[in-house]
């Protein structure tokens, strides 16, 4: 698979390390076809080059806008090597084998960036260097495509252990990021001239008449991985309810009690794991679970989507339906509930892309999968994790990892009891979520689940007017309203009847997506019974948080894994 460079073509706009490269392959005895600024350079560096006009016996044309667009240098390019009819093709017209280009582009970013004006910019768009690299890249077979001062030495290197060659996996390394390359300039052009004009295009791939909006697709996309990676951790059905880009719940596939199946409204349904993990990610806040966007790692059955029915939700995303779920999904929304099919053997691309405000940014895929090995370094007194914590302290890791930062999770049982989200403080999450905490414990008091709700009161009615009677801060008028759904008026549900019922919360588990700064965090989490944390480590307050931890007799695992998600 070695091929040995022979002719290289070298055409590059920004001429750094030139010098180098020039040299070293004049030093192989390559011949070097080259365009007119980057000939006459390597001239002046005492290398001997070829005028790509004088191979392709066509001069460069229209301002440099013809150069190397011509069959004599794609031909050279394109052929397959060894292929006979190629071979006779090439050499009928004088093709020459072409086994290394050496191309970068006109700077379209920078023009845009410097505010260039409309032509000034059309006239930075490349066309004959993005040919070039394509076709090359395409060739990863025989030709080798460099895009990047760069990566000249690493292909000095390549050439110098290789006598001369480079082999198939460097050549197919470079046509890889050769195509990120094209694909990012291409966007660059397209967001670009996309705001200069009067009807924007519409990106049919993401646009659909009743399909799923923007959002819709970031939370299915997000929500898949989490329950992909949850279940392939836990070996339990997982179920994710998002919302707005991050999970309001998750859940592993833990059979539910009969008081959670009372407290969840889901008596009398049927019931199965990939069901009872939906059910208890819907149920970790099922005031903001309202029209979420749902994940299932395994195939959805008529349990499940019979539990689907009667929530209101926008669309799911799983790797399969039993025919007659598919049925029922189909039917919700009046036909508008979007499925989306997973395919549970997709390869992720190892780097990331976003833009913003016109300037792109590229960094790695998180793709530590979070397990049991993680929490082995436990740092407090306390050193045991039992199995269930450690499913927990899993399940709100993995939960985190797809939440948006500032985050931290408490899990218990196999569902995330509160997630919090988005936060410039980490302490204000581990309150917010510890609200989610509580209100989710305080479903379970016997006041809140004797509320005479009077019938036909909506479902999600009567999940939201529970909530407002945990929180207990009601205006007069909004008071009035919410008696309405009751056949007659509930007693208080009183400060001292809360924080005695909260007391009775134990053995919950909490992960933080970053290190905890200061013990406040920790502080807080006690009044919810935690007992069991995880996070990254590594702050100048370790020590005091893990004071903190013994204090409170909790088990703290230092994870060495921060998961950050923007
Ligand atoms: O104007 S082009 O789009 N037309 C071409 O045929 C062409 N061939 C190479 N631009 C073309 N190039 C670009 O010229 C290369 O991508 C490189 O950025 C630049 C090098 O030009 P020079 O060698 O004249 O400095």
């Amino acid at each position: 698979d070695k091929v040995e460079i022979k002719t290289a073509l070298v055409s590059v706009f920004d001429k750094i390390g030139l010098e180098d490269l020039g040299k070293f392959l004049a030093a192989k005895g390559v011949h070097i076809l080259s365009t007119g600024g980057t000939a006459a350079k390597l001239r002046d560096l005492g290398c001997t080059v070829q005028d790509v006009a004088d191979y392709t016996g066509s001069p460069e044309i229209l301002d440099g806008r013809v150069k190397t667009l011509h069959p004599k240098v794609h031909g050279g390019l394109l052929a397959a090597r060894g292929n006979a009819g190629h071979e006779a093709e090439m050499e009928k017209h004088s093709i020459r084998k072409i086994d290394l280009v050496v191309v970068n582009l006109y700077p379209f970013q920078e023009a845009v960036a410097k505010g260039g004006d409309f032509a000034t910019c059309i006239e930075n768009i490349d066309i004959g260097g993005p040919a070039m690299i394509r076709a090359s890249a395409k060739n990863n077979a025989a030709v080798t495509i460099l895009t990047s001062p760069s990566q000249y030495s690493k292909f000095m290197t390549e050439l110098s252990d290789n006598s001369g060659c480079t082999t198939f996996s460097f050549r197919k390394n470079m046509a890889a990021a050769a195509y990120t390359l094209t694909s990012a300039y291409d966007s660059a052009v397209s967001g670009w001239l996309s705001g200069e004009v009067t009807e924007p295009p519409t990106k049919k791939t993401i646009t659909f008449e009743t399909g799923p909006g923007y959002i819709n697709l970031l939370d299915a996309i997000n929500a898949w991985q989490l329950v992909h990676e949850l279940a392939k951790a836990t070996g339990l059905p997982a179920a994710a309810s998002f919302k707005h880009v991050s999970p309001a719940g998750a859940a592993i596939g833990v059979p539910l009690s009969d008081e959670e199946k009372i407290v969840y409204e889901v008596k009398d349904k049927e019931m199965t794991a990939t069901a009872a993990a939906y059910v208890r990610a819907r149920n970790a806040d099922p005031m903001c679970s309202f029209g979420d966007f749902v994940a299932i790692s395994h195939e959805v059955d008529v349990a499940t989507a019979m539990i689907l029915k009667i929530e209101v939700s926008d669309g799911i995303i799983a790797p399969s339906f039993v025919p007659e779920a598919l049925e029922v999904l189909k039917a919700k929304k009046g036909g508008k509930f979007i499925v989306l099919k997973a395919d549970p053997n997709f390869q992720y691309s190892d780097l990331e892309y976003r833009m913003v405000g016109g300037v792109g940014f590229m960094q790695k895929r998180n793709d530590a999968l979070f397990d049991a090995s993680k929490l082995a370094e436990v740092v407090t007194t306390q050193k045991t994790l039992p199995d269930k914590a450690q499913k927990d302290l899993i399940l709100a890791s993995i939960a985190i990892k797809y939440t948006q930062s500032n985050s931290v999770g408490y899990s218990k049982d196999g569902m995330m009891i509160g997630v919090g989200a988005g936060q410039q403080s980490r302490v204000d999450c581990v309150k917010l979520a510890g609200r989610k905490v509580a209100t989710w414990w305080l479903r379970f008091h016997p006041k809140v689940k004797g509320l005479p709700f009077k019938e036909g009161v909506k479902r999600q009615d009567r999940v939201n007017a529970r909530v407002r009677y945990i929180e207990g801060d009601m205006e007069d008028a909004e008071k009035t309203e919410w008696l309405k759904n009751f056949n007659s008026p509930p007693e208080p549900l009183t400060a001292e009847d809360k924080s005695t019922f909260l007391k009775g919360l134990d053995g919950v588990a909490i992960s933080s997506d970053a290190f905890f700064p200061f013990r406040d965090s920790i502080d807080h989490a006690t009044r919810l019974g935690v007992k069991y944390v995880a996070q990254p480590g590594g702050s100048v307050a370790d020590a005091e948080v893990i004071d903190a931890c013994n204090t409170y007799g909790m088990a703290m695992a230092f994870t060495k894994l921060r998961l950050f998600h923007h």
